[in-house]
């Protein structure tokens, strides 16, 4: 069974981070190795929440893991809290990366929303992240982290094709093999993704029907299903077609949904849908 490691915080309500990355990737296969950096009550677009750091706990899980000679398949980070967490994470990269590139490193930089960073973070983390990103196989920002990781003015949820080829183009510079923007506005009528192979130069979007409802978390359901499905073999493409394909079934059934929480949306009843279109078609 392939095995990846995922950074990210846990929010006890809220369905984002790991309370979503452990079900998805479990679900598609994949045995999942957690980091949980920070406890917190909900996530933080709650008021009041509680917040314990785990900082220090990140460098020795990661020194046991190596004296014990545990393998990754893939690592895979969502919310960092601080930049130090950040600089922490980079050792996991260091320590766990394969020459062979067979332990591909995905970064959502989570940290931003509607052109503003999340509670809690300052002006220069875009920055750190930006540089975390370096190191990436695949980075999945949003519009509001593409926008503040290349110090780029905000384009608004309905950003133009134009823009987002110029904030793609800004990207490429971070370093990763693949920037992707994630929740952009395709048409009237498609919400997906839009990318770029930093490598070819080469340009892919893809489309899901859209739904007139959004939610928090959806940002992590869509890293933490492209990293399950891109370790049972599928292209990045592809791979990303079936996160976006799935993201768009949760948030539907969720519009549909008259008890539907205000804070996430019901990832758990499309879970059969997504195993049977990850592991069954293949
Ligand atoms: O879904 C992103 C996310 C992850 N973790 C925490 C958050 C958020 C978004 O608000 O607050 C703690």
């Amino acid at each position: 069974m392939k095995r990846v490691i995922t950074i990210q915080d846990i929010s006890c309500i809220g369905k984002c981070s790991l309370t979503v990355a452990l079900p998805i990737i479990s679900a598609l296969g994949i045995e999942c190795a957690i980091v949980p950096t920070a406890i917190l009550s909900t996530h933080t677009q709650f008021k009041g929440f509680t917040f314990r750091d785990l900082t220090d706990d990140i460098a020795p899980i990661r020194e046991h893991w190596q004296r014990e000679g545990f393998k990754f398949d893939a690592i895979y980070t969502g919310y960092l809290g601080s930049e130090r967490q950040i600089d922490l994470v980079e050792e996991y990269f260091k320590a766990f990366k394969k020459e062979d590139g067979s332990c591909p490193i995905i970064v959502d930089p989570a940290m931003a929303d509607y052109g503003k960073l999340y509670t809690g973070f300052n002006d220069n983390f875009p920055k750190a992240m930006a540089k975390l990103c370096s190191y990436a196989d695949v980075i999945l920002p949003n519009l509001s982290e593409a926008a503040l990781m290349t110090d780029s003015e905000y384009p608004g949820e309905d950003a133009s094709e134009e823009d987002i080829i110029a904030l793609l183009d800004k990207l490429k510079v971070l370093g990763a093999k693949n920037a992707v923007i994630t929740g952009v506005s395709l048409s009237d009528s498609e919400f997906g993704f839009y990318g770029v192979n930093t490598e070819t130069g080469e340009y892919f979007k893809y489309g899901a029907p859209k739904v007139p409802f959004r939610s928090h978390g959806t940002g992590d359901i869509f890293a933490s299903t492209f990293t399950g499905t891109y370790l049972n073999g599928y292209s990045i493409f592809d791979s990303l077609k079936k996160a976006a394909d799935y993201t768009a079934a949760c948030i539907k059934n969720t519009y549909e949904d008259p008890e539907r929480v205000n804070y996430a949306v019901n990832f758990e009843y499309e879970l059969p849908g997504l195993i049977k279109q990850v592991l069954h078609t293949h």
